[in-house]
């Protein structure tokens, strides 16, 4: 039971962590987080291998939209509920993101954390360090696919409204976790609306 909300939780698994926390949001709140989002989407991007810059890429069909921590009342209330459930500081987070996926959008495997032997992550790591967790949220129900699914660990969660997904990129060591690929499958039917949040070791300033 958190201060503002009762959330239950559901499937967990300890190595790699992973935890699926039903009755997150209301239903009230995934609207609110839409609503707002809805107007200023555009086509998501990756970060680039080569120099850490940000481009799109067919690995991620989907349109997205990022705030600044603390942006509006409505993530502001999702922020401190993330920091308590977990227990870590709202300002290790980087800002909340929204993604909107339909007619086959997918998020192909792929990791969270950033690969300390790639080029790139010396540049996205000077601020905030490693994203040590990964936080998603389901703002709608889905018709058919959507699923995030661990292919190293052969399982997936199912979108529903309201609920979330919590799981550590990084094991007990603090060292990156390969068996937390993991991917958001085809959209085939209906309209899969997300949202993510990134946890960094370090404070995200
Ligand atoms: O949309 C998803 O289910 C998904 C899957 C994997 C989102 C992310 N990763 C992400 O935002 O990192
Ligand atoms: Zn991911």
């Amino acid at each position: 039971k958190l201060s503002d909300k009762e959330v239950s939780l559901g499937f967990t698994c300890y190595k790699p962590f992973v935890v699926v926390i039903n009755d997150f949001l209301s239903d009230e709140e995934c609207q609110l987080l839409i609503q707002d989002a809805d107007s200023k989407l555009k086509t998501s991007r990756v970060v680039n291998p080569e120099d850490g810059s940000f481009i799109e890429h067919n690995a991620r069909t989907s349109t997205s939209t990022g705030y600044q921590r603390g942006q509006t009342d409505i993530i502001k209330t999702v922020e401190s509920r993330i920091a308590e459930l977990i227990n870590w500081p709202v300002d290790h987070g980087e800002g909340l993101q929204i993604l909107r996926y339909e007619d086959g959008g997918e998020y192909r495997p792929h990791f969270d954390f950033f690969d300390p032997i790639k080029k790139s992550s010396s540049v996205v790591m000077k601020k905030g360090g490693q994203r040590v967790g990964t936080f998603l949220m389901y703002l709608s129900d889905v018709e058919v696919g959507g699923s995030t699914c661990f292919p190293e660990m052969k399982f997936e969660v199912r979108p529903r409204k309201g609920a979330a997904l919590y799981f550590a990129n990084t094991d007990l060591n603090g060292d990156i976790d390969k068996l937390t690929l993991h991917a958001g499958l085809p959209v085939t039917s209906g309209v899969k609306y997300l949202a993510t949040k990134w946890l960094r070791e370090l404070p995200y300033i």
